[in-house]
C-alpha cells in the first residue's frame, strides 16, 4: 500500500488528485473519486458563486470524505467563488491559469489546504512564499490551458526549487506514469483525461467516443495567439481554430471561437463547435470504468513497477 506526504496532508487513502476539468468536475464525478480513496475535485470554471455552494453542497451528500474546489482564476467570478471556498470550509483548493496569492490568506484563515497549479519554478517559489500547502506541477502535456514546460523537466526543478511537496500531472494515466512521478520527486499525481471515461462522469457520450478512439497524437495546441494555449482533441473546431490563427483574423474574431466551445463539447456533445479538451495521453485511454476501478488499478500497478525497478539493479 503506498501512501506518502500528500495523504496526511489532504486526508486521502490514495496520492491521487482528479483534475478540475471544466464542464467535466462536477459533484458527482468528485464524490466518486473521493469515494474511491483519491481527491475529487468540483471545477468552478467561470460559473458563480451561488453555483459552486450548490456543487459543494451537494458533494457532501454524496461523500464524507475530502472534497477539493478547482479555481479557474480568469473566471470573471473568482472573488465570489474564492469567499463560497472559504464560508464552506472546502478541505483543499486547487488554482489554474493565473496566481491566485490574494486569496491565500482568505483559504489558509477558512482551514482549506492551498495547492496552486505552477507551470514554471517561478510561480511555484512565489507559491511557497505567499503559504501554499503543496503545488501541483503540470507539463504541458496536459489538456486545457498549457505552459511551456513538459512534465519531465518541470517536476524535478520544482521539487529542487521549494520545500513544500510537489505534485506531478500532464501525461499521467496509469501506474508507470505514478511510478515514474514519484523518481522525479513528486509525493503524489493529478490525473485528468482517464476520469474522461470514468461511469461517473457526466459528459456526453461523444466526447468519451472521442478520447476512447484517440491516439498518441490526436492532440493538438491552439490558442497561442491570444497568450492562452489549450490543448484539445484534433476535432474540426480544433483544425478550424489552427487553420484562422494564423491569418488576419482579429483578435476578437479569434476569442469569439472559443466562447463556449468546452460547454459544447462536454454538455451537447456538439461535432462542429464543441472543443473537446484532452491531454496526450488521451491515446492510452481505452476504456470505461468506475473511477474506483481506475484508482485501484492504477495503484495496483504503480505497487507492481516499483517493486519491479529493483531488478535494475545489479
Ligand atoms: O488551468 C488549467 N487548465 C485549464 S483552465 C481552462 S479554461 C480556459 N480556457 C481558455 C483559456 C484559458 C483558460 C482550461 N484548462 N491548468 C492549470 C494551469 N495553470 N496551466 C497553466 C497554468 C498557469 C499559467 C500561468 C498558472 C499560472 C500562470 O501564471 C501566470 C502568472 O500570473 O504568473
Amino acid at each position: 500500500m503506498i501512501r506518502t506526504a500528500l495523504c496526511e496532508l489532504c486526508g486521502i487513502r490514495y496520492p491521487v488528485f482528479q483534475g478540475g476539468m471544466a464542464h467535466v468536475s462536477d459533484a458527482k464525478l468528485a464524490a466518486a473519486v473521493t469515494n474511491a480513496g483519491g481527491l475529487g475535485i468540483i471545477s468552478a470554471m467561470s460559473r458563480d458563486g451561488a453555483y459552486i455552494r450548490e456543487q459543494i453542497r451537494l458533494a457532501r451528500t454524496l461523500t464524507d470524505g475530502p472534497i477539493g474546489v478547482n479555481v479557474m482564476l480568469m473566471s470573471p467570478f473568482v472573488g465570489d467563488v474564492a469567499a463560497v471556498i472559504a464560508e464552506e470550509h472546502v478541505e483543499v483548493v486547487t488554482t489554474g491559469a493565473g496566481d491566485p496569492s490574494a486569496h491565500v490568506t482568505l483559504w489558509k484563515n477558512a482551514g482549506c489546504r492551498v495547492i496552486p497549479v505552477v507551470p514554471s519554478v517561478a510561480l511555484a517559489k512565489r507559491m511557497e512564499r505567499v503559504g501554499a500547502d503543496a503545488v501541483i506541477a503540470e507539463g504541458g502535456e496536459s489538456g486545457g490551458h498549457i505552459g511551456e514546460l513538459a512534465t519531465m523537466p518541470l517536476v524535478p526543478q520544482v521539487v529542487d526549487a521549494i520545500s513544500i511537496p510537489v505534485i506531478a500531472a500532464g501525461g499521467i494515466g496509469d501506474g508507470r506514469g505514478v511510478a515514474a512521478a514519484f523518481m522525479l520527486g513528486a509525493v503524489g499525481v493529478q490525473i485528468g483525461t482517464r476520469f474522461l471515461t470514468a461511469k461517473e462522469c457526466g459528459i456526453h457520450q461523444h466526447y468519451k467516443d472521442l478520447v476512447l478512439k484517440a491516439g498518441d497524437t490526436s492532440t493538438i495546441v491552439t490558442g497561442r495567439r491570444l497568450g492562452h494555449p489549450v490543448r484539445s482533441l484534433k476535432t474540426p473546431y480544433s483544425r478550424n481554430y489552427a487553420k484562422q490563427e494564423y491569418t488576419d483574423i482579429s483578435a476578437e474574431d479569434l476569442e469569439a471561437l472559443g466562447v463556449g466551445s468546452l460547454r459544447k463539447a462536454a454538455v451537447d456533445g456538439d461535432e462542429k463547435e464543441g472543443c473537446y479538451i484532452a491531454g496526450q495521453i488521451a491515446g492510452m485511454v481505452n476504456r470505461e470504468q468506475t473511477a474506483a476501478e481506475m484508482i485501484e488499478e492504477i495503484m495496483s500497478q504503480t505497487e507492481q513497477v516499483l517493486a519491479n525497478a529493483v531488478n535494475f539493479m545489479g
